[in-house]
């Protein structure tokens, strides 16, 4: 599978416009295949926009985040048809944790958000995520890329933000945003308070429903600690329409900040250097306990197994990457 032949004919067919060839790239991508290429694709294709989308509008990478059934998908639909109201195209990527028992929510996923085959500037795609790195595909950032590069003015990422996902939609993503809903419990789930941390924005969602007052107070004293950010909460209800507007006006704001802030662009860098230095590290295996027992055997000083991890971290750490 992926062949050069086949890469190229995508690429040709990727600049046609074509969204077979748009999905299939994706597919590639997700699965770490053909990784070079598709960035070269993606430059040639910033370089040298598509057909149709010079002087493109802004983008914006938007997250939607929070417990599984908080509403997400639906939200997401709304939010579409919101978008496309306004004149704005929009793609979707639902990152569904593969779960186990039930291979995953993908199809309820696709029957909640408009799938809307005739309209050229919607496109929606789910992602079955394995385990092991959290909700969100290694290779998020490049499938963005992707479908901006297609000319998508919105691209929304669905994510649970389990695990090291969190961290992963902070560099791919303008806004994170964040659904609560009424619980039936007393209390939120305040485990997923590190969730708390990446949000820009949060929603407290399905707001038609009973306690979304008691959710919104409660969140409220905890986004107004002192030494926290302030981080708008927004109440919205998806089945009643109700605070959708609202939250694109918000989203719009922050992701212009979050573009013009240069700290926060900085500390995005850093995060994501951090992440692939840990990545490159991971991928040296067994050279480098090799190396440790060099050291443990008298043949090298530490500063020879730093000099030497750096190294091979450099050579083995594919270029694609
Ligand atoms: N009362 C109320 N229910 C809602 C609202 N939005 C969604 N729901 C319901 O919440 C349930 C879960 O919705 P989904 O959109 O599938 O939630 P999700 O977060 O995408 O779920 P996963 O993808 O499985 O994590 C469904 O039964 C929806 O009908 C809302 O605004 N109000
Ligand atoms: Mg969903």
């Amino acid at each position: 599978m992926g062949n050069r032949q086949e890469i190229r004919e995508l690429c040709q067919r990727f600049a046609a416009h074509d969204r077979q060839a748009l999905s299939r790239l994706l597919t590639l991508a997700s699965r770490g295949e053909q990784l070079e290429e598709i960035r070269h694709l993606v430059g040639a294709a910033r370089a040298a926009p598509l057909d149709g989308q010079r002087g493109s509008p802004s983008r914006r990478v938007v997250a939607i985040t929070g417990s599984p059934g908080v509403g997400k998908s639906t939200l997401v639909g709304r939010l579409i048809e919101v978008l496309r109201h306004q004149g704005s195209s929009v793609a979707v990527l639902a990152c569904d944790p593969q779960s186990p028992l039930t291979g995953g929510a993908l199809l309820g996923d696709r029957f909640r958000m408009p799938s809307r085959p005739e309209d050229p500037q919607v496109f929606i795609r789910s992602l079955a995520t394995p385990g092991g790195r959290g909700a969100i595909p290694e290779h998020i950032d490049l499938m963005v890329a992707l479908l901006q590069a297609f000319g998508f003015a919105w691209v929304i990422l669905e994510t649970v933000g389990a695990g090291q996902g969190e961290t992963a939609v902070r560099h791919v993503a303008d806004v994170v945003v964040l659904l609560v809903q009424p619980e039936a419990g007393d209390d939120i789930q305040w485990e997923k308070a590190g969730l708390f941390e990446v949000a820009d924005l949060i929603v407290v969602h399905k707001a038609d429903l009973p306690g979304a007052d008691k959710v919104e107070a409660q969140i409220r004293t905890l986004v107004n600690l002192p030494g926290c950010r302030e981080v708008p909460v927004l109440r919205v209800s998806s089945h009643q329409k109700e605070g959708l507007e609202e939250l694109v006006k918000q989203i719009e704001i922050l992701a212009s900040q979050s573009r013009t802030s240069a700290s926060s662009a900085k500390a995005r860098l850093r995060d994501l250097l951090r992440e692939r230095f840990v990545q490159a590290f991971e991928q040296l295996g067994g050279q480098a306990e090799e190396l440790v027992r060099g050291w443990e055997e008298g043949r090298l000083s530490d500063e020879e197994v730093f000099a030497e991890v750096i190294e091979r971290m450099a050579s083995s750490s594919p270029s694609a990457n």
